[in-house]
């Protein structure tokens, strides 16, 4: 069988194809390549979960396949959990024209918590994991990873806020640990783990 991610960035694919195809999911994992004309879908519900069965529920019918999606975002302790499900659009909000947008929004909450000192950086990745198939059935599950944020980008690899973002445990950030090792750990990893357990008896 063929699932459909229903995700335009082009970072997350990569994630969430190596991350189902180690939980041995018997099922092939495409892009949205394939569909141009597949609809960009506005992220306009509150949660993460909401967000992700938008996205896939659109997708799901414009493809007529199961669809898999991702919303997902960092959650700042000291600044009270933004920006959340506006992750991928802080630096907007602020009225701030980025050519990258990624580097705009990590620059921002690095300013946002230039008072901050170390022991009130707390700071966790949340992601919610959705499946729709074509005949309606729906899931959706979340996974979330704790760590902490640093005052000066690190690491190239990932991308969004992985160069400031140090997980529990760990002295790396996500941007310098191996895609496979932030897998094992990251929210996304942990939500499309469970996800995967799921579509085993849905598929
Ligand atoms: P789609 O909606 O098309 O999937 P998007 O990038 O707009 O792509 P989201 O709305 O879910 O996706 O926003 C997620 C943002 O949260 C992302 O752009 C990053 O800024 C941040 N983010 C999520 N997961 C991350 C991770 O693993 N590492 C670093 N930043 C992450």
């Amino acid at each position: 069988s063929t699932i459909v991610l229903a995700t335009r960035n082009a970072k997350k694919v990569p994630e969430m194809q190596a991350i189902l195809a180690e939980a041995g999911l018997d099922a092939e994992v495409i892009g949205l390549d394939a569909y141009p004309d597949a609809p960009d879908v506005p992220e306009t519900e509150p949660t993460f979960a909401g967000n992700a069965l938008l996205k896939a529920r659109a997708i799901a019918e414009h493809t007529g396949l199961p669809a898999v999606a991702d919303d997902s975002g960092l959650r700042v302790d000291e600044l009270n959990g933004m920006p959340g499900v506006l992750s991928a659009r802080w630096s907007g909000r602020f009225g701030q024209q980025a050519g990258d947008k990624d580097l705009a929004n990590l620059e921002l909450v690095l300013d946002q918590l230039a008072d901050t000192p170390p022991e009130r950086r707390g700071a966790e990745f949340v992601a919610a994991a959705a499946i729709v198939l074509p005949s309606g059935t729906e899931d959706v599950v979340e996974g979330v990873m704790r760590g902490h944020l640093i005052d000066k980008s690190r690491g190239e690899n990932g991308f969004g806020y992985d160069p400031i973002f140090v997980p529990d445990g760990e002295t790396r950030t996500t941007a310098e640990m191996s895609a496979a090792e932030k897998n094992a750990i990251s929210h996304r990893g942990i939500a499309f783990r469970r996800l995967a357990e799921r579509l085993r008896s849905l598929l």
